[in-house]
């Protein structure tokens, strides 16, 4: 039984989250998301998410990939959590190629990054909806 885990903010879920998603339950039988709180959002990431906590955990609940989410609320807890749910592999995008190379050299377990959905980004979704509204208006 590979147990692999994997952490985001997964918010305005999109086809890439889904690729990348899918991708990491290929590399094991059982996939645990950390989801990073409204909070973390926040104070460490720089960012706010649209969705709060409970419906973007409410949308990959309903992932077929997905067999358990988990708060994400520090950017510590990796290790811990590989204890905790003794996870075998993490998983994460290439955008973050070679940050978490430690928790293989802490913990033992492997470390994949894969390849992101170059084309889509939720803050690409954004922009798009924003310059939309705006061009609705103006026809208005
Ligand atoms: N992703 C992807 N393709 C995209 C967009 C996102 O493969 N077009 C992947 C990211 O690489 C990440 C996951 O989907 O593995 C979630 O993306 P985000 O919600 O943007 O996660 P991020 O803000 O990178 O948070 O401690 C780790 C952080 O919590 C990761």
């Amino acid at each position: 039984m590979n147990r692999v885990i994997t952490y985001g903010t997964f918010d305005l879920l999109h086809y890439g989250h889904i690729n990348l998603l899918r991708a990491a339950k290929q590399k094991g039988d059982y996939l645990i998301v950390g989801l990073s709180t409204d909070e973390f959002n926040l104070n460490q990431k720089g960012k706010k998410s649209y969705f709060p906590y409970e419906k973007r955990k409410q949308l990959l609940e309903a992932i077929r990939y997905v067999d358990l989410v988990i708060p994400e609320d520090n950017w510590a807890q990796k290790q811990t959590d590989v204890e905790k749910y003794t996870i075998d592999t993490f998983v994460i995008g290439d955008d973050w190629a070679g940050k978490f190379d430690f928790l293989a050299t802490e913990t033992g377990i492997e470390v994949i990054y894969l390849p992101r959905t170059p084309e889509v980004s939720t803050t690409q979704i954004k922009a798009d909806l924003t310059n939309m509204s705006e061009d609705i208006s103006k026809d208005f």
